[in-house]
């Protein structure tokens, strides 16, 4: 049993907070920073993280506003994020010396991210239990060979995360294609993949198509299945925004998340001092999964309203010449049951009527989601839904108006924009073959899921991370750590000590790197790098900070060399080049992405350049250069008697998989992780006291129990039949065949599970 499986005897419960950020929220990053490092380097990371030229910061891939930025544009999440990465504390050759891998693998998460940055390459041998220290040339060599041995590259796995830089990204996708795969599983698999199969799909482009300045100007904005007061704090700014302008805010969810309530602006006299802006006008506690009733319900609502006032409420305009499939989408949308629609929501029709209200007397509507949606198994159904939702009414490229997937990763959006995705469209595949005089593998890649399948039946042998934890961002984490273990090699490219790094593969490596706020010093002299945000911006990122350690190296450096020691001299890729000046990998990515023509001068502009959105022009890159409207099967997600139906989710105190205190201030939550939400309705009847011990217990057809020992139980104002815990320590729980239709991505927000009395 790890560490942190013991249940959390020192929890507390307070009431949930009714508001988000203001005063607490800064002081609390502050004291965060400064356990972590000193009062200087707090300032100097601080000061820089999101000016123009400065760090772009790596918490959220919201984007920077408009116009002229707050001296302090960061929120307290974001300055928890850099300065966990601008932490003081090292990790040492002699600390590996001192702590067996085996030791290592019984501590925490939470301990594990305490120990600091990492310092120098290390390499746990086969039959060995301890990392050793290694030479770059080494580390890099003794992997080159691996790739080398493979009987075919397609047993080489190369994951992502979206904290890796356009440079970086490009570099690894131009490597594994030049090796010979198209095995690049990234954290989008188990994110928004479901956005992106949806979008495309019925818009042609699966990115969102509003800005910043969107949001301010709709009438209606929808906040879908997302917790932005923890997540995206940056956004209640704008939503805020909206409000002022005399928009409305609805707010989808089965928690009443404080942010959607009420936001105090820490940057502003009226936020720290007055009561704040309310943010929803109407709150919807829907169930688990009842997004897509609930915008079919909508739909023949809005349908039923034309037949009453044809031609006031339907945008005829839009439908007749910019889409595809409408009477057919018509003649399903009216046959939506309501007792299902009801069930499925756990909404009343009333609740329901008022949002149509709200909408008919709205002519700009924008709708905002994140991993509330796209993590169920009808995950993309249901945001095809929420297209035909915005197109009745013409809500799609126009301004005020559209689709806004709200990203994660700092990066994740623009890593797809260069190419890493296991299915990219051929088109972009014959652009990088013709730059680079070679023909990239057309076969498609393995996903993340499928990538822990071929770990698991042996036919990958060799992962490589670059960036991110993927054995606790995956699913079923037992079976993840099982197939992990079976492989030859594990390396990673990494900031700092994470569990993949304890779950190893025959050898592992441990390729220390720069983070975004190091600087970055190569033979041409400084660099830098750049992002895309959730808004198709694109800008630059420079570290300001002395390295973590003389002996890291940039991921873009560690990429180059390993290219050159895998593919040997003769390649036409001029990956010494690349190293000494990045400005020459962006030459490149010029001439292969489209929208980066002209990137290194365009994005010298302060602000950088945003990427075009054709919707917005509202052009289609579909077949019939339409967009498209879909029929969706209804579909509902039901508990059988006695269970629930888990979410799991993000505290206010986690980036991902990094716990970076026991607390989840906004939930009232102090001094625990290892905690379930439950609707005291639904413990009286399942006769569980409030904080007494549990198991979780998840059900699934396959006969395996998955079970997540020693959780307290805390009564939490939870919809109905539903249930919440935090991520990753409830992976163990999501089945690995548990995935969304159509973009294979883990269920992790639909888990049915029952509670049992711990230690059963
Ligand atoms: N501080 C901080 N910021 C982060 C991250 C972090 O870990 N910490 N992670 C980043 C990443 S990679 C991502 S992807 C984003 C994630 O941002 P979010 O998607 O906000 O993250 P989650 O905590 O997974 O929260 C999901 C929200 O959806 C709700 N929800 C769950 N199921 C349903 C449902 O069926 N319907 C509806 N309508 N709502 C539902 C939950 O109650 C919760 O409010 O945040 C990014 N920003
Ligand atoms: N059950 C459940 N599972 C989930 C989710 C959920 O909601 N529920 N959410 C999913 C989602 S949305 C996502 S995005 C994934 C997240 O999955 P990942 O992106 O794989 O995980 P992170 O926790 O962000 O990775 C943290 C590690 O990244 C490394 N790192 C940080 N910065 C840098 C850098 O600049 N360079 C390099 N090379 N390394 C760096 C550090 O070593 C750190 O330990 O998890 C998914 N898994
Ligand atoms: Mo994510």
């Amino acid at each position: 049993m790890r560490e942190n499986e013991d249940p959390d005897d020192e929890l507390s419960v307070t009431p949930p907070k009714t508001w988000a950020t203001g005063v607490p929220g800064v002081t609390n990053a502050l004291r965060y920073s400064l356990g972590q490092t000193s009062a200087r380097r707090t300032a100097l990371t601080l000061l820089n993280v999101n000016q123009a030229g400065g760090i772009d910061c790596p918490g959220c891939a919201w984007p920077e506003p408009p116009g002229k930025r707050h001296r302090n544009e960061y929120c307290e999440n974001g300055a928890k994020h850099v300065t966990d990465e601008a932490t003081s504390r090292r990790v040492t050759a002699r600390f590996f010396r001192e702590h067996s891998v085996s030791e290592l693998d019984q501590k925490s998460d939470y301990w594990l991210n305490q120990q600091g940055r990492l310092t120098e390459p290390m390499v746990k041998r086969p039959g060995s239990d301890h990392y050793e220290p290694v030479s770059w040339d080494e580390a890099i060599g003794l992997l080159a060979r691996e790739l080398r041995a493979l009987a075919s590259p397609d047993e080489a796995l190369f994951y992502t995360s979206g904290r890796v830089s356009n440079e970086a990204a490009f570099l690894l996708q131009l490597f594994a294609r030049s090796y010979g795969t198209n095995n690049l599983p990234d954290c989008s698999n188990m994110c928004h993949e479901s956005s992106g199969s949806a979008l495309q799909e019925t818009l042609g482009i699966g990115k969102g198509s509003v800005s910043v300045q969107d949001i301010h100007d709709a009438d209606l904005v929808f906040v879908v299945g997302q917790n932005p007061g923890t997540n995206h704090p940056r956004m209640l700014s704008a939503l805020e925004e909206t409000k002022r302008n005399g928009g409305r805010v609805v707010a989808v969810n089965p928690l009443p998340e404080a942010g959607l309530l009420r936001f105090k602006h820490p940057q502003k006299v009226r936020g720290v001092l007055g009561r704040g802006t309310d943010i929803a006008d109407q709150f919807l506690q829907i169930r688990p999964g009842g997004d897509l009733a609930l915008f079919q319900a909508l739909n023949r609502l809005l349908l039923e309203a034309e037949d009453e006032s044809p031609g006031e409420v339907l945008d005829h305009g839009f439908i007749d010449a910019h889409s595809t499939g409408f009477a057919e989408y018509a003649a399903h949308a009216r046959q939506v049951c309501w007792d299902d629609v009801l069930t499925a929501t756990g909404l009343t029709r009333e609740e329901i009527e008022e949002v149509h209200a709200r909408v008919l007397g709205s002519r700009k509507v924008v709708v905002c989601w994140a991993m509330g949606l796209t993590q169920h198994k009808h995950g993309v159904p249901t945001i095809r839904e929420i297209v035909n939702f915005l197109m009745l009414r013409g809500n799609i490229g126009r301004p005020g108006a559209g689709v806004c997937p709200v990203r994660g990763h700092s990066n994740v959006q623009g890593d797809r924009t260069m190419g890493i995705w296991e299915r990219m469209p051929q088109p972009f595949l014959d652009a990088l073959g013709h730059e680079f005089g070679f023909t990239p593998p057309a076969r498609h890649g393995l996903d993340s899921v499928n990538a822990i399948r071929a770990m698991r039946d042996g036919r990958a042998k060799l992962f490589v991370g670059v960036a991110g934890n993927f054995v606790r961002a995956s699913p079923d984490s037992e079976a993840t750590e099982e197939a992990l273990r079976r492989c030859r090699l594990t390396a990673h490219i990494s900031t700092k000590l994470n569990r993949s790094h304890t779950v190893c593969g025959e050898t592992a490596l441990i390729l220390p790197t720069l983070g975004r706020s190091d600087r970055d010093f190569q033979a041409a002299g400084e660099q830098f790098v750049t992002v895309e945000d959730s808004m198709s911006e694109v800008h630059v990122s420079r570290g300001r900070l002395a390295p973590a350690s003389p002996h890291l190296l940039s991921e873009v450096s560690i990429l180059s060399r390993l290219a050159r020691a895998t593919l040997g001299d003769g390649t036409p890729v001029p990956w010494e080049e690349f190293e000494a000046d990045y400005g020459t990998i962006r030459d490149r990515i010029s001439r292969v992405v489209p929208g980066f023509e002209d990137f290194n001068a365009r994005v010298a502009r302060p602000g950088g350049f945003k990427l075009p959105n054709p919707v917005n022009e509202r052009k289609f890159d579909t077949p019939s250069g339409k967009a498209v409207f879909t029929r969706n099967e209804f579909t509902m997600l039901q508990a059988p008697e006695g269970h629930l139906l888990l979410q799991t989710l993000r505290s206010h105190d986690q980036w991902n998989t990094v716990p970076y205190a026991m607390n989840d201030r906004y939930r009232g939550i102090h001094n625990a992780r290892r905690v379930v939400l439950v609707n005291p309705g639904d413990l009286d009847e399942l006769g569980i006291a409030d904080r007494s011990e549990v198991d979780l217990v998840g059900v699934w057809h396959d006969g395996v129990e998955r079970r997540a020992k020693g959780f307290r139980v805390v009564a939490y104002p939870t919809a109905r039949g539903s249930a919440a815990s935090y991520y990753p320590e409830t992976n163990v729980l999501v089945p690995l065949d548990s995935v969304a239709d159509i973009s294979n991505t883990p269920t992790s927000k639909g888990v049915v599970c029952r509670l049992e009395p711990a230690g059963r």
